[in-house]
């Protein structure tokens, strides 16, 4: 039964009861509506009290069902509005009891409760914006009633949740100090004895006087990026604020169901589904358990070994920072400490907190140390000898049921799984710098790697707060091998006569959070040049532009060294475009214009944007042919959380295919009569998707 009803002296105990998060599908509403009528009718009942369990209110709409429209969408009745309609002009006093996700349309029902009882574990927000539409059922009329309009249109543009204490202060709901749906209970009595059924929907909501006849304007002003879906929340918000309840919220639904359908809203809900895809592993069978990890060594204290040391303490674990020296562990320990302290002056911890993470924090300069750890992460120098090294010793000193991590970027493995005598317990954790920031971790499966291995890579992956992407060994894994194209192809770029600066502009302003050169300044271009090498070692003979080179030649390491393909304002980072820089790339391009015999054109941004993207799915669907990836989404899932692809476009190989995989084709044909075309030549799997109408995400 999705609905459960209990009858409790007079009061009726609803229980939204539809695994796993209580997504609002047709069935739970139809079930909710007619359980509601239901005890309507009841004359012992008084009041009723709406609950959902102690871990999920409710997530929301079914997601899956309005974005496949299945049952006629969001749209079949009764609507989520209908039911909340039901329970706002409910003849009896209703108390939403919310412990757990109270998200979206879960929101949107509680808010349509006439009282709101919160257990400190509660987590009420309305992240529809992330998913490319509004609060499509009142959320944009009522929670501004609730608590007001600045309030309320922030936590709706943000899509950020609050807890149950934030939720109280805001006046959202009152926080339950014992037993919620007691509480809860008690309040439904004492509202029925009232007789209080305070409705938001007959309240006004007002922006302070102070605020200026140009409020809403200077929100629209103020979005970072002006799409479709902030931009419809404003709206809604303002008509909260302008027209009658029942109006605005005719209004609200209307902008739904057009965000609904918008190109934007269709990425970011694949995007959605494909980062919980990505927490699947093909062929694993369901009796594998992971293993328990409670105890872990990271191996080196630079930034990324001090970052996943931070990444495990925040986790709860136990861990332990090894480097060579004293020195080097102190050094990250100092790193880590400051990170905690500033958390403390910006009020984002208490002292307490950081001194219980610290306390987690042991420290060793011999690997001896990593005997009685469930898990070794090595961080250490990116150099095969230096990690078969420590392998070699770990395989000696570890307990047999330990798991040997390497933090490799580019390395094999598989070699280093060879070095040591149990290559089914060594696995790839990539993190990506910097490791507490970002999301995303490349969990990669060597040769050997045990299915029970992997599958405990992929727990601790969620338990540090990571979306773990499945990778196959190759040099790069996913990521950094699709980047090395994307890069190859903005260097040419540069080489036919595009400056850094275009190239970035043009990809920054299709939407990538950061174009190419400014990634590399970032990333270190020595850190480039030492990959490229690495490649060369490993016998790719492919041409590469010689410009990166001659930037490294003058010193020009990227931010670390206050210069790059830009310059950086020592004190704020900003960047700058540099003359230099410039000039340099000029010449650069004059040379090879020479050297190839080019003739002087203009490359525009839908080009640059277009060689840069597909480069980046022509590589993703030679992987995926290859079985470096599980699936196409995966690989979204790594540029999303990696690359700073913009969400709203959904990952290279959903553009791709949003595209046309024949257009996709058609494009490539174009570039492969131009400079350095060769690398035009579609991956097979490209070819066989195109010729069969398919798509490579489907
Ligand atoms: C809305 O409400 C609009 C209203 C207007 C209407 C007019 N629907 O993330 P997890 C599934 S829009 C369908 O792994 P967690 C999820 O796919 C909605 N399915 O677990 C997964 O399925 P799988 C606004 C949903 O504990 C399973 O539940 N709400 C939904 O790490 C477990 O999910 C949101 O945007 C859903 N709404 O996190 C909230 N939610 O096992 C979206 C989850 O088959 N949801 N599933 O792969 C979340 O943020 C998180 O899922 C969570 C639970 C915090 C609820």
């Amino acid at each position: 039964m999705p609905v459960h009803i209990d009858i409790r002296d007079g009061v009726a105990v609803l229980t939204l009861n539809r695994p796993p998060v209580n997504s609002f599908d047709l069935a739970l509403r139809r079930d909710l509506r007619a359980a509601l009528a239901m005890v309507m009718t009841k004359p012992e009942v008084e009041a009723v009290v709406l609950t959902g369990g102690t871990r999920h209110f409710s997530a929301g709409a079914d997601i899956e069902e309005f974005a496949s429209g299945t049952r006629g969408g969001a749209t079949a009745v009764p609507t989520l509005p209908d039911v909340i309609t039901d329970l706002d002009q409910a003849a009896k006093p209703v108390v939403a009891a919310i412990a757990g996700t109270c998200l979206g349309g879960g929101l949107e029902v509680a808010l349509g409760c006439h009282h709101r009882v919160v257990a400190a574990n509660g987590t009420l927000g309305l992240p529809e914006v992330k998913l490319g539409i509004l609060p499509g059922a009142g959320g944009t009329q009522r929670l501004p009633r609730a608590i007001g309009v600045k309030a309320a249109l922030d936590m709706i543009l943000s899509g950020t949740p609050v807890n149950g204490a934030k939720a109280a202060k805001l006046g959202l709901a009152t926080l339950s100090t014992g037993d919620l749906v007691e509480d809860a209970v008690a309040v439904a009595r004492q509202a029925a004895r009232d007789g209080a059924k305070p409705r938001l929907s007959l309240l006004r909501a007002e922006l302070p006087a102070d605020a200026g006849a140009d409020w809403f304007q200077r929100q629209i002003d103020g979005l970072k990026r002006p799409l479709p879906a902030p931009l419809a929340c404003i709206e809604a918000v303002r008509a909260a604020v302008e027209l009658p309840f029942s109006q605005g919220l005719q209004r609200e639904f209307n902008l739904f169901r057009e965000l609904v359908v918008t190109p934007e809203s269709k990425a970011l809900q694949y995007a959605f589904f494909a980062e919980r895809r990505a927490a699947r592993i093909d062929g694993l069978s369901p009796d594998v358990q992971p293993r328990a990890i409670e105890r872990v060594a990271v191996i080196g204290a630079g930034t990324m070994g001090a970052g996943i040391a931070t990444v495990a303490v925040n986790a709860g674990l136990e861990v332990i920072l090894l480097d060579r020296d004293e020195t080097g562990v102190q050094k990250g320990v100092a790193g880590i400490t400051k990170g905690y302290d500033a958390a403390v002056a910006k009020g984002r911890m208490d002292g307490a907190e950081r001194d219980r993470r610290l306390g987690r924090l042991h420290t060793a300069t011999d690997l001896a140390a990593c005997a009685a750890v469930d898990l070794v992460i090595e961080a250490a120098f990116e150099d095969m000898g230096v990690k078969q090294d420590i392998f070699r010793t770990l395989d000696k000193v570890c307990g047999p049921d330990a798991i040997l991590a390497s933090n490799t970027s580019t390395l094999d493995l598989d070699a280093i799984a060879a070095i040591t005598s149990r290559p089914q317990s060594v696995v790839g954790l990539h993190f990506f710098s910097p490791a507490p920031v970002m999301r995303l971790l490349e969990v990669v499966r060597g040769a050997e790697t045990a299915p029970e291995v992997l599958a405990t890579a992929m727990a601790l992956s969620r338990k540090l707060g990571k979306v773990g992407v499945v990778a196959g060994v190759c040099n790069g894994f996913i990521g950094n091998r699709m980047v090395e194209e994307y890069l190859r192809q903005a260097y040419f770029l540069v080489d036919e006569g595009v400056l850094p600066w275009q190239v970035d502009g043009a990809l920054e302003r299709w939407g990538m959070a950061m174009g190419p050169f400014a990634m590399m300044d970032l990333a270190g271009n020595d850190i480039g040049r030492a990959i490229r090498a690495g490649r060369k070692a490993l016998g790719d003979e492919r041409p590469y532009s010689t410009f990166p080179d001659k930037i490294c030649a003058l010193g020009r390491f990227g931010q670390k060294t206050g210069k790059g393909y830009y310059q950086y304002d020592p004190a704020t980072r900003a960047r700058e475009t540099d003359p230099e820089v410039d000039a340099l790339a000029q010449a650069h391009a004059k040379e090879v214009a020479q050297e190839f015999g080019l003739s002087p054109r203009v490359i525009g941004d839908e080009e640059i944007v277009a060689r840069c993207l597909l480069a980046l799915a022509n590589e993703g669907a030679a992987l995926l042919g290859e079985g470096i990836a599980q699936r196409a989404s995966d690989i979204d899932v790594v540029y999303l959380n990696g690359y700073g692809f913009p969400a709203h476009k959904g990952g290279p190989m959903f553009h791709a295919d949003s595209l046309g995989l024949e257009n996709v084709l058609r494009l490539m044909e174009g570039f492969l009569e131009g400079y350095q075309g060769q690398f035009w030549k579609p991956a097979p799997l490209l070819w066989e998707k195109a010729s069969a109408g398919g798509r490579l995400t489907a």
